[in-house]
């Protein structure tokens, strides 16, 4: 069901060479640049009317407009059942707590006496959520997509998902219920790469947006790196990936059951297990045979992406060594389950996010324990951090000089220029003494 790595006895290598041994699920986003192209530039001629011809195409069905209609939402939200609403509105109340406190101040440095910098964070105009449709339709992505951007102050907030033929070219109805709990009222019924197309040129109906996230397929990634210098996006998201670094004295029953997990999501999902004990290691293995035959999604996402090469039990020396392990990997996902979890936790340098041992699965995670689930995959955890209230803000630093400031400094600033040989800068300054800059040659 599962592969193992030995890396056993031998030193481990270094950095991209450990990296290596732990191979990923092919993603090719460049290879899905050329074929999302036509479709984006079809939406940047065409607007609402290439929207709705793709709708046919990929969706099934013939919309009369993109936008979904106010009563659309209001209907789902009532006809949401209710311990979904809950569940829904806790996990809100618990997101908000943790973006909340993400928020950013405005911070001045008197840098010398009548010389000032203020850093004041300013939040994107307007920001263009996609939640996907078809085989993920996650309510709770448009939680962790909605709740930083609301918190970091965004105005305008649109959102789209695919039109669905079976509810009359509506976007899901949990995904719409999910908005209106939100006071999301912008929706547009729209999929992949021409939602994010929608956004990034505006159309007849959705204006242009200046940001783009949200979680998607390959088409939706490779869009946004079409689209990258034109608008703000968050992460070119790819399939999800959960590492365990477990010793002897972790549960198998919780190990597997993590790993399956996330294996549901995706026939291209990695689960990697690294672990010092061989017996916790054929302990998983048996439990993963009966945990996988009681549940579903088995053969179109459990079991390849268990089988596939991005997902492995790796064994390693010590939990030492499994540090090292898990730090040059850099999963989306990682937990803890050993000894003293906190204190190799506080040792993980590269993870999207960390669950500290036994009564912290990834499911938690996903749902309700406030922490965002967009998180960077495909070892981008390694310079990049999961969606927060910081990725929908922008840092402009102010700056503030007397003349007696500025004064003090002139002379450093022309020297500068002319070593740059951009006297032009220099005489900038100059100017504003009569030439004759105080402290120059
Ligand atoms: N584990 C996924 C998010 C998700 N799980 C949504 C359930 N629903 C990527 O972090
Ligand atoms: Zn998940």
């Amino acid at each position: 069901m599962i592969s193992r790595i030995d890396l056993r006895g031998d030193a481990l290598p270094e950095g991209p060479a450990l990296r290596d041994l732990l191979p990923r699920a092919d993603f090719d986003v460049a290879a899905a640049l050329e074929k999302v192209r036509p479709i984006c530039e079809a939406v940047h001629h065409r607007g609402d009317a290439a929207l709705i011809d793709f709708a046919e195409r990929f969706d099934g069905v013939r919309l009369e407009s993109v936008r979904v209609p106010a009563e659309a939402l209001k209907e789902a939200l009532e006809l949401l059942d209710p311990a979904v609403r809950a569940a829904l509105e806790e996990s809100i109340r618990r997101a908000r707590a943790v973006h909340r406190a993400q928020r950013r101040t405005t911070h001045t440095t008197r840098v010398v006496p009548g010389g000032t910098v203020t850093e004041k964070w300013v939040p994107v105009d307007r920001v263009g959520l996609y939640a996907p449709g078809g085989r993920s339709v996650y309510p709770s992505s448009v939680v962790m997509n909605v709740v930083p951007a609301q918190e970091a102050g965004v105005e305008s907030i649109a959102l789209a998902s695919p039109a669905q033929a079976e509810f009359g070219g509506l976007p899901h109805p949990t995904i719409l219920a999910a908005c209106a709990l939100l006071g999301v009222d912008e929706v547009y019924a729209a999929g992949g790469a021409t939602a994010v197309a929608m956004f990034a040129y505006g159309t007849e109906s959705c204006p242009a947006a200046t940001m783009v996230t949200g979680p998607g397929n390959i088409w939706v990634a490779a869009a946004k790196r079409f689209f990258t210098g034109r608008i703000g996006i968050d992460a070119e998201a790819g399939p999800t990936e959960i590492a365990i670094l477990a010793d002897s004295t972790a549960d198998p029953v919780h190990v597997a059951s993590d790993l399956i997990s996330q294996a549901e999501h995706d026939p291209l999902a990695a689960a990697v297990l690294v672990t010092d004990s061989p017996e916790l290691a054929e302990a998983v293995e048996r439990e993963l045979e009966p945990q996988v035959a009681a549940t579903k999604h088995v053969e179109d996402r459990i079991v390849p992406a268990l089988k596939g090469r991005q997902s492995a039990i790796v064994l390693v020396d010590g939990v030492e060594e499994g540090l090292r392990v898990v730090n040059a990997y850099g999963a989306e996902h990682l937990e803890i389950q050993t000894a003293d979890a906190a204190a190799v936790a506080d040792r993980v340098r590269n993870a999207g996010a960390i669950f500290v041992g036994p009564w912290a699965p990834v499911s938690l995670g996903d749902y309700a324990a406030g922490s965002n689930h967009v998180l960077p995959t495909g070892g981008c955890v390694c310079h990049s951090s999961g969606l927060s209230v910081q990725s929908f803000l922008r840092g402009i630093h102010v700056v503030d000089y007397t003349r007696d400031a500025l004064a003090e400094v002139a002379h450093h600033v022309v020297t500068l220029a002319e070593a740059e040989d951009l006297p032009a800068h220099g005489a900038a300054v100059k100017a504003r003494f009569d030439w004759k800059v105080p402290g120059s040659k």
